[in-house]
């Protein structure tokens, strides 16, 4: 049996989601054990949601005879057997077999003649051997071939391995390793190209497939699920060397699984390895760890993230930082957000629950309606505590510092967008549900409800939108712990208050579903958003972790139907109110055409949607066409505010909203990039040409021809908006140059009016540029090259807000420039552009660039990577990363900075990995920092998954249909599924 079991099974404290357990000496001693205890276990695990995993050398008939669980789920029971050659799934009706390793003839064949091979080399050195069974995939070879094991017990087979373990040295073999080593070598000679070989002392086994294969399927199964790492346990008996060989089940320490909790429970006569908890106990002390989880689920314990630091982020605990970690911590799901803010409120939080185009009042005084407040709870303050943001799963937790501190977790689901969740516990004295609803911060009327025990809240105002939130709470006290489970649905509309009686409805579904099932389904819904968003950076921790908490936000900010209006900070803080700018359209809109499409073609709705208001809006100028609002809300009228106020307090006037006009080009860019990434050519065909079409037409009616016939765009703002009312800013003038071409391409396909089409082109011609050869760079407006020659150097270090440092002014009359302006035409359209004047243009302006907007370093970070400049771009990356999580600018408690997250994976996308989607080709031209091993980027293209990795040297594409690549300068080629490998030939810049 082994050792005693201890009186609190370790590892305790931590719920697990799935059960790994070896099953020969860890579940039972011999085959006639008694499995009724932990059969009834396993059964009440899957009944809470548990997903479990047996582990055996053995085959079915032995495992499922024996343990005979019938699950009904949710949680799924796995038997894995055959030492990795086989799975099968177990529910009410039986075992199913769900995965097989099939050996071919040939390895059938070389199976044979390793084992004859391993008897024939350890014989002639004296020791008797035999090849006892042939099991799938594999050969035993008895070392004690007078002796039989089965049904011995375990006391019996240790005395006997003792005697194995004399005939080795008299056969002059060290240990049981130098037995492994000798039938591996045999085994390859024999032909077998990967044996596993493995020795339990008593026999020596050569197969195709050994447990660990079973662990790595279950390890890919569970991550699939959002289940990884210390949300997996690991409990085996066999960890550490026997007979100088690894432990049998040593084998399930794999890579996929390193941060399981990993106990014995088995003797371990020669200690465990590292990272394994030997608890000893045998059997019954597995019954009782499977035992700690039934009792945690029916407690209703708050659940565990895995905290891996790859994926989980650290929110600021500082006093100070209270609303920047509230915004950095916010959960979305496209459809609504919350931020995090504490469940015991105070007045330095900001709370935030909104929902997507929910919008209050009118004008440019139009912000997100407040929904109201569902996380508080009657708890003392909790600190020092430790709040994690779970990019992986999407979810939000708090540690205290002491055992006995406030614990939580909470989610907003993204598979029933509509179900929210909120976990608590505490000691059982100090924990209230207090009032599961509260008024919003910002003041909105909240009208209360209570029909049952759900509590229901209403914001908003009859003849506008507004939020409903239906809960109800569920409290369970257990020795001194109370936890509090929040189960809610919330409801609403962006024209009239929403009805309550449909959140009650919901409300009641949630509660149906259950918490488990709910945070098990978010879980893997998840884990399929990631898989079509991997991002890795090998060699660069921190720029890894930044990327993934980019595309976390990116991901959460736009719902996948319907028209999504995404705000400057999405919906993770009240800055600029929620209102749309060209941030969406440009910085936020090509990542979600290659990771989430369909959240794509919802932003683009928003726009087609608008296109009367923006008709109304051209008309309004005496433009023909379509003129998109440079900040926009709920109904696509302009927003912008006319006035605010400077760092000084003093009144200006803002004018943004009159003569930021390359907006226009910008939704028209967005649509056309859509439809590079995704290859939906129904959607250019249709409404989105319409699109491209109506801003074409205000171009060309806002041109302004000379009597040279010339045309210019004057009395315009560009990106850099240091300097107002110019003429003919380059970014604007090539974008809608850019916009009538396309418009005009778009047309001839779809068999639009030709002298239209020819006008267009026309316009586009005439448009003056500013590009001078003299300079080899382009002038940002008529006038610039005039200015002060003035350096960001000279005053600051970027990012600067050099207006308010110099005066708005000063920097008015000078060079400085507040965000990539020329070179935002070199990342957007760079075939508009005169060849070779990517480096005259990065030469002049960067040293002349303030990154005063959060817009600004990522785009540098792309274009430089493009340029051949990757270690620069490096450094302007990780300032465009540093930005939020640092709080570099002091505006984080706004809400994050969705563009600049945007600009991240764009710098990683089309900078380092030189990504560019065009007409059914991807090009590939990495350009990778020294610091960086490999970038490694999945997204989909043309409708199909795809994978990119690059190191230094070579491309590898994973995709599932072929698919055309064009590498560097070379010419494209297709690449067929699984993977194409290529090398890497360098193009010029
Ligand atoms: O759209 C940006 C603009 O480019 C710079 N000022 C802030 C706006 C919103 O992020």
């Amino acid at each position: 049996m082994g050792s005693p079991p201890r009186a609190t099974p370790s590892p305790d404290g931590s719920t697990f989601e799935s059960i790994v357990f070896g099953w020969d000496g860890t579940a039972v001693c011999d085959r006639q054990a008694d499995t009724s205890i932990i059969r009834s276990h396993v059964e009440a695990l899957c009944a809470a949601g548990v997903n479990v995993f047996v582990i055996s050398g053995t085959d079915l008939g032995e495992v499922d005879g024996q343990l005979a669980a019938r699950p009904a789920g949710p949680g799924r029971l796995h038997l894995c057997t055959d030492r990795g050659s086989e799975v099968f799934e177990v529910d009410g009706a039986g075992a199913r077999p769900i995965w097989c390793r099939t050996a071919t003839a040939d390895e059938e064949a070389a199976l044979d003649r390793a084992a004859d091979a391993t008897v024939a080399v350890l014989s002639a050195k004296g020791l008797v051997c035999r090849v006892v069974s042939k099991g799938l995939n594999r050969r035993k070879v008895d070392l004690i071939p007078e002796q039989t094991w089965a049904g011995r017990p375990r006391s019996r087979t240790d005395a006997l391995l003792v005697a194995v373990t004399k005939r080795l040295h008299a056969a002059g073999i060290a240990d049981h390793a130098e037995v492994v080593a000798l039938a591996a070598d045999a085994a390859m000679d024999a032909g077998l190209v990967h044996p596993r070989v493995t020795s339990d002392g008593k026999h020596v086994e050569i197969g195709l497939t050994d447990t660990s294969d079973s662990v790595r399927w279950a390890a890919a199964w569970l991550a699939d699920r959002g289940i990884t790492g210390s949300l997996v346990l690991v409990a085996g008996a066999e960890f550490g060397p026997v007979g100088g060989a690894p432990g049998r089940d040593s084998m399930m320490m794999i890579l996929e699984l390193a941060r399981s909790r990993v106990v014995s429970v088995g003797v371990e006569a020669a200690g465990v390895p590292a990272g394994v908890e030997h608890v000893g106990g045998g059997p019954d002390q597995l019954a009782s760890l499977l035992h700690a989880q039934v009792t945690r689920r029916s407690q209703l314990r708050v659940p565990d993230i895995d905290d891996d630091p790859a994926w989980v982020l650290t929110l600021p605990e500082d006093e100070a930082l209270v609303r920047v970690a509230e915004a950095l911590g916010t959960l979305g799901n496209g459809w609504a957000a919350l931020r995090a803010s504490r469940e015991e409120g105070g007045p330095e939080t900001s709370p935030l629950f909104v929902a997507n185009g929910v919008y209050t009042g009118s004008g440019p005084i139009q912000h997100l309606l407040e929904g109201p407040e569902w996380t508080q709870l009657m708890v003392p303050t909790g600190r020092p505590d430790r709040r994690l943001l779970d990019l992986r799963t999407g979810m939000l937790t708090r540690t205290s510092s002491r055992p006995t501190g406030l614990k939580s977790i909470r989610f907003l689901s993204v598979v029933r967008p509509w179900a929210i969740a909120l976990r608590a516990e505490h000691e059982a004295a100090d924990l209230g549900a207090g009032t599961a609803i509260a008024d919003p911060d910002g003041g909105e009327k909240l009208d209360h409800g209570r029909p049952a025990s759900v509590v229901i809240g209403r914001t908003g105002q009859d003849g506008a939108g507004g939020i409903v939130v239906a809960t109800r709470d569920r409290d369970h006290v257990s020795g001194d712990v109370h936890v509090v489970e929040r189960l809610g649905a919330w409801g609403a509309d962006p024209r009239n208050p929403p009805v309550a009686a449909t959140a009650i409805e919901q409300q009641a579904q949630v509660e149906s579903i259950g918490f488990d099932q709910l945070a098990a389904e978010h879980r893997a819904a998840w884990a399929r958003r990631w898989a079509d968003a991997t991002v890795t950076i090998d060699g660069d921790e921190q720029s890894q972790l930044a990327a993934r908490f980019a595309l976390f936000h990116l991901l959460a900010a736009a719902p996948d139907a319907g028209d999504a209006a995404v705000g400057a900070r999405g919906m993770t803080g009240p800055a600029y109110g929620g209102h749309v700018f060209w941030d969406a359209d440009v910085f936020v809109l090509p990542v979600l055409a290659a990771v989430q499409p369909a959240a794509a073609r919802a932003m683009l709705e928003y726009r087609i949607r608008r296109l009367p208001a923006a008709r109304a809006a051209a008309a309004g100028e005496g433009e023909a066409g379509a003129r998109f609002p440079w900040e926009s809300a709920r109904d696509g009228t302009d927003v912008t505010p006319v006035s605010g106020t400077d760092a000084r307090g003093r009144e200006i006037e803002i004018r943004t909203g009159a003569l930021e006009q390359h907006i226009v080009a910008d939704v028209a860019w967005a649509a056309s990039e859509y439809e590079a990434w995704t290859g939906d050519t129904e959607f250019l065909a249709g409404p989105g040409g319409e699109l491209v079409a109506e801003t074409a037409r205000y171009w060309s009616s806002r041109i302004e021809v000379d009597s040279d016939g010339h045309g210019h765009l004057r009395g315009v703002i560009g990106p850099d908006e240091y300097h107002e009312l110019v003429d003919d800013n380059a970014f604007t003038n090539v974008m809608a140059r850019w916009n009538l071409r396309r418009a005009a391409q778009l047309a001839e396909h779809r068999g639009g009016a030709p002298d239209e089409v020819a006008h267009w082109r026309r316009m586009a011609e005439r448009l003056v540029d500013g590009w001078d050869p003299g300079r080899g760079a382009y002038e940002q407006f008529a006038g610039y090259w005039d200015l002060e020659p003035l350096l960001v150097a000279k005053f600051a270090d970027p990012p600067v807000a050099a207006d308010v440092l110099l005066g708005a002014d000063r920097v008015k009359g000078s060079q400085i420039i507040k965000q990539a302006d020329v070179v935002m035409l070199h990342h957007l359209v760079p075939d508009e552009l005169e060849p070779g004047s990517l480096a005259g243009d990065l030469a002049f302006y960067g040293p002349r660039t303030a990154h005063g907007s959060s817009l600004s370093p990522a785009i540098h970070a792309a274009v430089l990577a493009r340029a051949g400049q990757p270690d620069r771009a490096l450094e302007l990356f990780r300032m465009a990363a540093e930005l939020d999580f640092h709080d570099l600018t002091g505006t984080t408690a706004g809400g994050v900075h969705l563009a600049t997250l945007g600009g991240l994976w764009q710098a990683l996308a089309y900078g380092f990995l030189g990504l560019r989607p065009r007409a059914g080709v991807i090009r590939i031209d990495p350009h990778l920092p020294s610091a960086w091993h490999a970038l490694t980027l999945s997204f989909r293209f043309g409708g199909y998954p795809v994978t990119v990795r690059a190191d230094q040297d070579s491309v590898t594409v994973r995709c599932d249909e072929a698919m055309m690549v064009q590498i560097g300068g070379d010419a494209p080629v297709t690449c067929q599924p699984p993977e194409g490998n290529f090398s890497l030939g360098r193009s010029e810049p």
